[in-house]
């Protein structure tokens, strides 16, 4: 019952939104047990893969665990759609606000507002830009996105190790651009492999952090360097599934003829790298769901929060017994 009498207060609230007023409405009354339970305005940007999937499921797991009333929105993809949604969290009163920065630039009014609404926010997963007024958010909690490029670059130095051939030609498959994983992990991979004469870039091309957008760019690339490309690295596994599909129909084998070097740590790319057709899997852990709650909860309290949260990750290698690797959850 409550839960549809919250439907119908967000669906009210639309109104308002869409009517172009701004409801001045105070926050829904609570009655019963419900009344005193926070409400976290949570903005995801979308369902592109099985990592984002988990990421959201986490989300929603965590705020039951814990109580919290969950106001989520999904702004498939668009910028434009997590702003009118982190508005509207904020014409609701919510306590806090935690939203998943499609890409870096673009949200100083929004967070403007927001700050002048004296609710706290919290960065989940991706970052903004630099030079943004840093008083605008109160926490990030997510990867650290160079230091898994750096792995990833530091795998593909033990593997020349046993190459014969004296350069390996590297493609390259990118995230969202001028998403936070997509420019750290691109920089911390190369930070790694610069000025080592054993290795070539070919080219990068945007896939997106899409399966679909993962093959068709895998196609070009082999249409234009064919066997001539050695190692592949893909900035999530979404799109490196999509490379295989692409290069076994090209009649290459992965993991051998070409050595596939890929981040997010999925269930699929896992059973991939136990076949023999991906020799790296960089994990990037989608489950920040209890660490979203517990901000949440600092935060409504008054208290202090880090201003950084990384949580632990590690990668799987053709070097590692992968019999131990636990089911992976997404
Ligand atoms: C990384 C996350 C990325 C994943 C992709 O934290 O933002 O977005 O690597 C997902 O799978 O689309």
């Amino acid at each position: 019952m409550r839960k549809h009498r919250f439907i119908l207060i967000l669906l009210a609230g639309c109104l308002f939104l869409f009517a172009g007023c701004t409801p001045t409405r105070e926050r829904p009354e609570e009655t019963g047990e419900s009344g005193n339970r926070l409400l976290l305005g949570f903005a995801q940007i979308g369902s592109e893969s099985s990592w984002r999937i988990g990421n959201t499921r986490s989300v929603q797991e965590a705020a039951e665990q814990h109580g919290i009333q969950l106001m989520m929105s999904d702004a498939n993809q668009k910028q434009e759609n997590e702003i009118r949604a982190i508005r509207q969290f904020i014409a609701y009163q919510v306590d806090v606000i935690a939203f998943v920065p499609i890409v870096e630039e673009g949200w100083e009014n929004v967070l403007l507002e927001a700050r002048n609404a004296g609710i706290p926010v919290i960065l989940s997963d991706r970052q903004i830009s630099g030079t943004i007024d840093e008083s605008l958010y109160t926490t990030y909690v997510g990867a650290d996105f160079y230091a898994e490029g750096k792995k990833a670059g530091e795998f593909l130095l033990k593997k020349a190790e046993q190459s014969e051939k004296e350069t390996l030609h590297i493609v390259e498959l990118l995230g969202t651009p001028g998403s936070t994983p997509a420019l750290q992990r691109e920089r911390g991979f190369h930070d790694v492999i610069a000025g080592d004469s054993r290795f070539e870039m070919l080219e990068a091309v945007s896939g997106d952090f899409l399966r679909s957008k993962g093959k068709e760019s895998m196609e070009k690339l082999l249409e234009k360097w064919g066997s001539e490309i050695d190692v592949l690295y893909s900035h999530n596994d979404g799109m490196t599934l999509g490379a295989i599909d692409a290069i076994e129909s090209a009649g290459l084998r992965p993991g051998k003829d070409i050595v596939i070097i890929t981040v997010d740590g999925e269930q699929a790319a896992v059973d991939l790298l136990k076949e023999g057709k991906i020799n790296c899997v960089v994990e990037c852990t989608p489950m920040l769901g209890d660490l979203i709650m517990e901000l949440t909860e600092k935060l409504a309290a008054g208290e202090e929060v880090p201003r950084v949260i990384h949580p632990e990750e590690t990668m799987f290698t053709e070097y590692d017994d992968l019999d131990g690797i636990p089911s992976r959850g997404y």
